[in-house]
């Protein structure tokens, strides 16, 4: 009896044993996790940046932009004509807003802008922070995404492609992420998506994390997709920026038949080393 009682006493100090080397394993994880966001995170300087701080025409040291409607609507069946026009893109009181506008137009009904800084700004590896609000109108289809800086010489999507977010109208809170590389573009890319709420009514900051191994795209530090990156993907040299607002096609989807304009708007886009 006084043996069981033993046994019994020793199983509990053992079981509690358990439980507090569990206990401080959870807390020096949690810890251990939280310090080294915060070194990887303090390590990270600010590289470059578009806060839209000046009103009236995007900076033209910063952005050019993509005109017409490109071929089969720029790949994707897309609706819309590109300008450089103030109608389709301009800072007001520090955000971007990027217009669609239901307008016949050079032989298309909508007209819309597609901002890039190839040619003024590129680079390889970081983070990428986009704080945006996207729009609720049906067959809208607002992107920040990232084209490799020779595309245009090496062929899609060898040169590779990342888009940070991608939102549908026709899908309100539905936030989507891809990667195109080759064997896996188009329909077949990689993608994942993540809802979350309000993000046609509130802004919020997509992100996107780079290095040679990996690259991982966040919503609201919410990771929500990954791939692994290596010498074999076309993820190691000079990408630049991309901001858009689609309008239909393959992705976009059927437009409200009483569609009459759409803003998609962005208050900041930052890249951090
Ligand atoms: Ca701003």
């Amino acid at each position: 009896m006084v043996y069981l009682i033993k046994i019994s006493i020793m199983k509990k100090v053992i079981v509690g044993m358990f439980v507090k080397v569990f206990m401080l394993t959870i807390i020096c994880n949690n810890l251990f996790g939280q310090t080294q966001q915060a070194i990887s995170n303090s390590k990270l300087k600010l590289f470059w940046s578009e806060e839209f701080n000046v009103d009236g025409r995007p900076d033209p040291k910063n952005w050019s932009y993509d005109i017409g409607n490109g071929p089969d609507g720029w790949g994707n069946q897309e609706l819309e004509y590109y300008t450089d026009r103030n109608e389709n893109s301009y800072v007001d009181k520090g955000i971007l807003k990027i217009n669609v506008i239901k307008e016949e137009y050079n032989g298309r009904s909508y007209t819309s802008a597609r901002l890039k800084t190839q040619g003024k700004f590129k680079f390889t590896y970081g983070r990428v922070e986009v704080r945006a609000k996207m729009p609720a109108e049906v067959g809208t289809w607002p992107a920040a995404w990232m084209l490799a800086e020779q595309f245009g010489k090496v062929p899609w999507p060898d040169c590779g492609e990342i888009d940070i977010v991608e939102h549908r109208g026709a899908e309100i809170n539905k936030i989507v992420s891809a990667f195109h590389y080759p064997e896996r573009h188009g329909g077949n890319c990689n993608a994942n998506n993540t809802m979350i709420s309000n993000a046609t009514t509130e802004f919020h900051i997509y992100r996107m994390d780079w290095d040679e191994k990996e690259i991982k795209v966040y919503v609201d530090d919410k990771l929500f997709h990954s791939v692994q990156n290596s010498p074999n993907m076309p993820y190691n040299h000079d990408f630049h920026l991309l901001l858009n607002m689609a309008i239909g096609g393959g992705f976009g989807g059927p437009v409200d038949p009483n569609f009459r304009s759409s803003t998609y708007e962005v208050d900041y886009i930052r890249v951090y080393k």
